[in-house]
This record gives C-alpha cells, structure tokens and sequence, in this order.
C-alpha cells in the first residue's frame, strides 16, 4: 500500500528532476523498513523472506528506492550489527533504522569496481592513538545526503581492509553528487573523497578483516536486488498487458496478435521462476544453511531476465516507449544499473564458474 500510494505517485517527476526526497528514508523507517531483518536497536526483527518481499513492492515502483532503502540496511546497518561493538550497534542503530540518519556504503573507488582488493584508499595509524584515512570512492549511494560513511580501507600495518565508520562533518571528508545519470534517477549517488580524514579508535569495526567483511554486506544487499527487480518486471507485465488491451493497430488490440501474446507469456513465465528461487535462498538464509553462491544465483538471473524481458516488453509500446510517462524505458534504464552494480551479471557468472569448476578465471 505504501509503495503504491505513497511513493508511485513521486516517481515520474522524482526522475524526471534526478530528485530523491530525503523524506523517504523516514517514512521507510516509521514503517519499520530499514534493518527489518535485524534484531533490537529499533529495527523490526522480520524474516528474510519478509525482507525480501519488501524489496519487491519498492522495487515495483523504482529501483532507486530499493537502492535507498539496500544500502541503509544491508550495506550500512548490517556491518554495523554484525562486526560493530556494542557501543557502535547503540550509537547508530536506532537513528539508521527510523531513518533520521542516512547511511552510504563506500567499496568501489575510480580505478577498482570489481576488483576491490585492488583499493587504494588507505588508513594509517596516528601518534594521537587513532586514525587517519586518505582516498576516494565513486558511485556511492546516498553519498551526497549521507550522515554515517561506513568505507573500507587498506590499513597499513597490517595490510588487511577493514570499515571505517565516517560521520558527515569530519574534517577531510566530503560527498559531491554525481548528476546526469541515465539510470536510477530517482535514487542519489555520489563519491566520497577523504583528505587526511583523522578518526578516533572507537570508528573502526572491530569484528572483521579482509575482504569477507564488505562482501559479507554485499551477500545480503544482492539477495533483496534478487527479490527487487522481479518487482520491476511484474510492474512492466502490467502497463504493458493494459497497453496492449488499449491499442489498436489493423482494427485489433495489440494484445490480440500472437506475436505480442509470446512476449508477454515469456516474461510472465519469468516471474515466478524468480520469485522462487529468491524465496528458497530466502528460507535457506532464515535456517543458516545458504552460501553466497546460491545469492550469486539469483541475483544474477533475476537482474538478467528482468533486463531482457523488459527490453522486450517496451517493443509494445512502440514509439511511446520512449516516452518517459509510459515508465517501461525508465524501467529498463534501472535494470541496467542493476545488471552493473553488486557485482556485475558477467562477475557472477565467473564466481558461479569458479564454484563450478573450482577454478577461478577473475584474474
Ligand atoms: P576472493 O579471494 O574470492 O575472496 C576474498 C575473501 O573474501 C571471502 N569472500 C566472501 N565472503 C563472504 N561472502 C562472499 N560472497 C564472499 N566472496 C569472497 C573469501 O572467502 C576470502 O576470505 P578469506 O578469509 O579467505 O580472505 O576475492 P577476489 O578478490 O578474488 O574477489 C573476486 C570477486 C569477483 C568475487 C569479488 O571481487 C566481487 O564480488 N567483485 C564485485 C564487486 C562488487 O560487487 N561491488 C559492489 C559494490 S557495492 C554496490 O554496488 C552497492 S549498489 C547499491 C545498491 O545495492 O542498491
Ligand atoms: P569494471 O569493474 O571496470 O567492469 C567493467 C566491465 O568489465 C564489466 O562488464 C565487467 O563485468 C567486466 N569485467 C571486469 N573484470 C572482469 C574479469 N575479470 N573478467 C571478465 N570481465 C570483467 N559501489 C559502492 O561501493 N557503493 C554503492 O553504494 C554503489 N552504488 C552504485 C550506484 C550506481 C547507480 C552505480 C552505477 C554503481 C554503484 N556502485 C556502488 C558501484 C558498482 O558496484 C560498480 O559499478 C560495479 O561493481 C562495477 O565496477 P566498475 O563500474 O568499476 O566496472
């Protein structure tokens, strides 16, 4: 109900303007959508299942909603939670989770996307007893509005990455929106440039080192993405099933034409496959008895299909596909970012080729 009355209606002009309303976080909040599978601190405590079935009704309007919605839960407060202290957990929690707080996720810098271990950005040790972090980050949902950073750094005494929690005033830091973009219009991204950014011990997530701690969050945000963007394609099956009724060519609906009729039995056919996929590796996850691979899956085929059925679909539409009122290029401009973002769909293929043949061919 939410998705569909509260947020359907901002969303043409939401992209149309590149305009997120920071009020969404905490309308999300209020209604116990941020952090909903962690326990305590404010957060609702559901099922991953329920998670994911949330991530389907935003998505179903936007994915940059859903985007907004990922990165303060399962890339900011999940680290928080799972690798923070006490002291962080109370600190930031509860502001995450009723959306007073925004939250970014900093892995990806200019020159590493898919291979974070290349990272350059860097902390040291200072002679304060603290830290001092120097580097930049690119692409970085909700950077530009952000109150809590929470970014990965290579640590120089021991050359383990591990996450730093960043706060919005420090010296040093700043986060310029990148604007202009063709896809996830509705959702904000920016970078992060830390310049001698100087952090006391207590900002550091004592629970993890090395590359398992980021990809640990990752493993969560593209489990939701998986649920995501069948959302999307169910919301594309629709306008397109009500357009092909409405419009006439030759004297008969578009929908009377067996041609048209295969599209949309294509894509329908697509969405439960999907959906129950996610909803296994969703009751695997509530069991303990998942692995990343099995999200790999998912996140890979549900972004791919939804992606190419979409692209199909906006055919129908013909020359008013184009037309940003009709909402299916808007769409399909979205599930390109997602075949690119959380690991691409070519990345997860090698990591689902490396569990296969037990070979690894990323480098
Ligand atoms: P590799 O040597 O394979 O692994 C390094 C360490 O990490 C562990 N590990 C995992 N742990 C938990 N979950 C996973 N999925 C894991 N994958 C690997 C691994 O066991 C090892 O641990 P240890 O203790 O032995 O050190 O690492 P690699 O450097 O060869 O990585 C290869 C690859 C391709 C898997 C990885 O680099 C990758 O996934 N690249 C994609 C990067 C990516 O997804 N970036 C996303 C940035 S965030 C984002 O896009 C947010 S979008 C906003 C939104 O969601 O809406
Ligand atoms: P590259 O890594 O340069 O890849 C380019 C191409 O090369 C891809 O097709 C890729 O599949 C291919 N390729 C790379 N390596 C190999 C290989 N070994 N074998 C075969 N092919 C290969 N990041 C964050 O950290 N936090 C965020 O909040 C965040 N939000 C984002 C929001 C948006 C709108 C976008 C667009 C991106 C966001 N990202 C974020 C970054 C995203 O995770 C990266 O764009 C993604 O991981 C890919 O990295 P890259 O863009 O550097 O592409």
């Amino acid at each position: 109900m939410y998705a569909q009355e509260q947020l359907s209606p901002r969303i043409l002009e939401a992209s149309r303007n590149e305009d997120f309303d920071r009020e969404i976080l905490r309308e999300m909040g209020q209604l116990g959508f941020l952090g909903a599978s962690l326990k305590g601190y404010g957060c609702a405590g559901v099922s991953k299942v329920a998670y994911g079935l949330i991530t389907r009704e935003i998505e179903r309007v936007d994915s940059g909603y859903r985007s907004a919605m990922s990165v303060q839960s399962s890339l900011t407060m999940y680290p928080i939670y799972t690798f923070g202290s006490e002291s962080q957990r109370e600190k930031y929690l509860p502001g995450l989770a009723s959306g007073d707080l925004v939250g970014c996720f900093g892995l990806t810098e200019p020159q590493h996307g898919s291979d974070p271990n290349g990272m350059e950005t860097v902390a040291e040790e200072t002679p304060q007893g603290g830290y001092k972090i120097n580097g930049s980050k690119t692409w970085i949902t909700n950077s530009p509005i952000s109150d809590v950073f929470l970014v990965w750094a290579r640590c120089k005494w021991d050359g383990k990455i591990r996450g730093f929690i960043l706060e919005k005033d420090m010296d040093g830091l700043s986060a310029p929106a990148i604007k202009n973009k063709l896809g996830l219009r509705a959702s904000i991204t920016g970078s992060i440039y830390m310049d001698d950014v100087h952090v006391s011990k207590e900002q550091v997530l004592p629970g993890v080192a090395g590359l398992k701690g980021p990809f640990s969050c990752l493993n969560q945000a593209r489990y939701g993405i998986s649920w995501g963007v069948m959302g999307s394609l169910e919301d594309v099956i629709a306008r397109s099933r009500e357009y092909a009724l409405d419009r006439k060519q030759f004297k008969r609906p578009l929908a009377s034409y067996q041609l048209v009729q295969k599209k949309i039995a294509d894509a329908v056919t697509e969405v439960p496959l999907g959906l129950l996929a996610s909803l296994q590796v969703g009751r695997m996850m509530d069991a303990g008895t998942w692995s990343p691979e099995m999200v790999s899956l998912v996140k890979r085929n549900n972004c791919g299909k939804a992606l190419e059925h979409t692209r199909t679909l906006m055919e129908i539409f013909g020359g008013n596909g184009v037309a940003d009122e009709y909402h299916v290029g808007r769409i399909a401009n979205n599930l390109h970012v997602t075949n690119t973002y959380e690991g691409t769909h070519d990345i997860h293929a090698l990591i689902l080729g490396k569990a296969t043949t037990g070979l690894q061919a990323f480098a």
